[in-house]
């Protein structure tokens, strides 16, 4: 089932590109992804923000296809090789979805106090108007989506095993964060598979 929160709504709503599946994994995919998550070098990595040095409130990992580099806060990522379970799950979402990733950020959050701000993942290395698929693991938490020029906002609560895809084009016009909530206290696993120009930074 595709859930469209939009349906039959006020027409002057602007409707985000997204879509929720519910469920979308079985609760023993999603066993065996988290068994697979707790062997995953998480790390906080740095970020420079208006000059100033911040560790990310949030633990993340990046794997891909060889050449599947990103760029975060100006550090050059090289992929870590793909680990069978998230092979497995890339490929599930190649035959079920019909669309193509190489790479994947996981992001790890202990619990509410770990939160990720508002971006868009419009990255030069993305190829542009790709899709984005976001799944999540572990506790439910808010997905806020923001459009960039009126500024509307549109909730969206994943739960555990459930996926969404931002659609193509969507990065340029709206934003999106995974807001703090504070009386979360369980953790949270996020995948989002993106595809990526291989070599970009390699050239
Ligand atoms: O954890 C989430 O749902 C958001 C992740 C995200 O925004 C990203 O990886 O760009």
């Amino acid at each position: 089932m595709m859930l469209d929160l939009f349906d039959g709504q006020d027409p002057n709503i602007i409707a985000p590109p997204v879509t929720l599946h519910p469920n979308f994994l079985t609760q023993r995919q999603q066993q065996l992804l988290l068994n697979e998550v707790s062997d995953y070098p998480l790390t906080k990595i740095e970020i420079e923000v208006f000059g100033k040095k911040h560790l990310i409130p949030r633990t993340q990992a990046w794997f891909g296809d060889d050449g599947c580099d990103c760029k975060y806060s100006k550090t050059l990522i090289n992929p870590l090789p793909w680990p069978p379970m998230l092979a497995k799950l890339r490929q599930t979402l190649i035959n079920r979805c019909q669309l193509n990733f190489n790479a994947v950020l996981v992001n790890h959050y202990k619990d509410g106090h770990d939160c990720m701000g508002w971006h868009s993942d419009d990255e030069p290395e993305i190829i542009a108007g790709s899709a984005i698929a976001s799944i999540t693991l572990g506790a439910c938490r808010d997905f806020v989506v923001r459009h960039k020029a009126s500024q509307q906002k549109v909730t969206y609560t994943p739960f555990s095993g459930d996926l969404i895809i931002m659609a193509p084009g969507m990065q340029q016009t709206w934003q999106h964060a995974l807001p703090k909530r504070l009386s979360i206290t369980q953790p949270r696993v996020n995948f989002t598979f993106r595809l990526i120009t291989p070599d970009f930074y390699r050239r």
